[in-house]
C-alpha cells in the first residue's frame, strides 16, 4: 500500500502527468482509499514542490506541470467521492479572490463539500469584490467560500466582508475562509464565521456554520 504512494507522491513532484491516472487507478484497486490517496500521497506532494520552489531548485513551469499532474489525479477520484446522488444540503459560493490564480486547494473543498451532499457555485479564480458580491445577491447561497493562497490577496477576504455589511448582505450569509497563509487569527480579525485549515476541516465548518452552530 505504501509502494502506492510512494509512486503517486514522486509522479507529482516529477510531473509525470501522463503516468497519474494509471498510478492512482492502480492504488484504489490495490485497496489505497480515496483519503489516504489525497492526504497521504497528492497533497504531501505538493507541499514538496512548494518546498522545491521556494529552495530554487525548481522554477514555475515545473511547478506548473506538477499541478498539473495533481489535478489529474484530483480528477479520477472526483466521481468516486460521489457515489450516490444525495439531496442538496445548501447551496455554496466558492471562489478564489481577486488577484490569486491558485485553485487546487480550492477544488478539493469543493469536490469534498460536492462529496458532502452540498451544491457548489465555483467562481473560479481571480474574482473581484464586485463579483463575489453580485454572484451572492443572485444565488442567496447560505455560505460564501473565500480561498486565498498568497500573504499578498488574503486582505481581499476582509474588502469582500465589508462589501457584504456595506449592501446589508452579511446577516443572511456565513463566510468560511482558508487557504495555506489564512489562519484562525486572521479569520477572527476580518470577521469570517468560520476558517478550514484543510477540505476535511471545511467540510465540518460548513456543517455546523449551516446548523447554525
Ligand atoms: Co504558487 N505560491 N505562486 N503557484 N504555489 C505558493 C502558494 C507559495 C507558498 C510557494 C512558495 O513560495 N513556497 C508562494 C506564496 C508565498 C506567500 O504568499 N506567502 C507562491 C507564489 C509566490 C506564487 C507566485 C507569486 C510565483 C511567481 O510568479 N513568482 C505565483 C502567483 C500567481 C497568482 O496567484 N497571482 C504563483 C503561481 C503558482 C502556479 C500558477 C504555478 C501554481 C498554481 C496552479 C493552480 O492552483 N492551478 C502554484 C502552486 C501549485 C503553488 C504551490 C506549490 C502549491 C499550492 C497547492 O496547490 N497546494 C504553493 C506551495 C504550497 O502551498 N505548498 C504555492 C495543494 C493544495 C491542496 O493545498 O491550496 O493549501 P492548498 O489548499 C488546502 C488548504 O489551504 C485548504 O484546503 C486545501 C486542501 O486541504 N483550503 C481551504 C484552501 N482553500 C480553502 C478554502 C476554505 C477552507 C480551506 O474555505 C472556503
Amino acid at each position: 500500500m505504501g509502494n502506492h504512494i510512494e509512486k503517486i507522491t514522486a509522479a507529482v513532484i516529477d510531473g509525470k502527468h501522463t503516468e497519474i491516472e494509471t498510478l492512482v487507478k492502480a492504488a484504489l484497486v490495490g485497496g489505497v482509499n480515496l483519503n489516504g490517496v489525497i492526504d497521504e500521497a497528492l497533497i504531501p506532494a505538493m507541499d514538496v514542490v512548494g518546498q522545491y520552489f521556494a529552495e530554487g531548485r525548481i522554477y514555475i513551469p515545473e511547478m506548473l506541470v506538477s499541478a498539473m499532474t495533481m489535478k489529474k489525479g484530483l480528477e479520477i477520484i472526483k466521481p468516486l467521492l460521489k457515489v450516490e446522488e444525495i439531496a442538496s444540503k445548501g447551496t455554496i459560493l466558492m471562489g478564489t479572490v481577486e488577484g490569486d490564480l491558485h485553485d487546487i486547494g480550492k477544488n478539493l473543498v469543493i469536490m469534498m463539500l460536492e462529496g458532502a451532499g452540498f451544491h457548489v457555485i465555483d467562481l473560479g479564480i481571480d474574482s473581484s469584490v464586485e463579483k463575489f458580491v453580485q454572484q451572492v445577491q443572485e444565488a442567496r447561497p447560505k455560505i460564501l467560500g473565500l480561498s486565498a493562497l498568497l500573504t499578498t490577496t488574503m486582505p481581499e477576504m476582509g474588502k469582500i466582508i465589508e462589501a457584504l455589511e456595506e449592501r446589508r448582505l452579511r446577516d443572511n450569509i456565513k463566510v468560511l475562509v482558508g487557504g495555506a497563509p489564512v489562519t484562525e487569527a486572521f479569520a477572527e480579525k476580518i470577521g469570517a464565521d468560520g476558517y478550514g485549515k484543510d477540505a476535511p476541516e471545511a467540510v465540518q465548518q460548513v456543517r455546523s456554520l449551516v446548523a447554525g452552530k
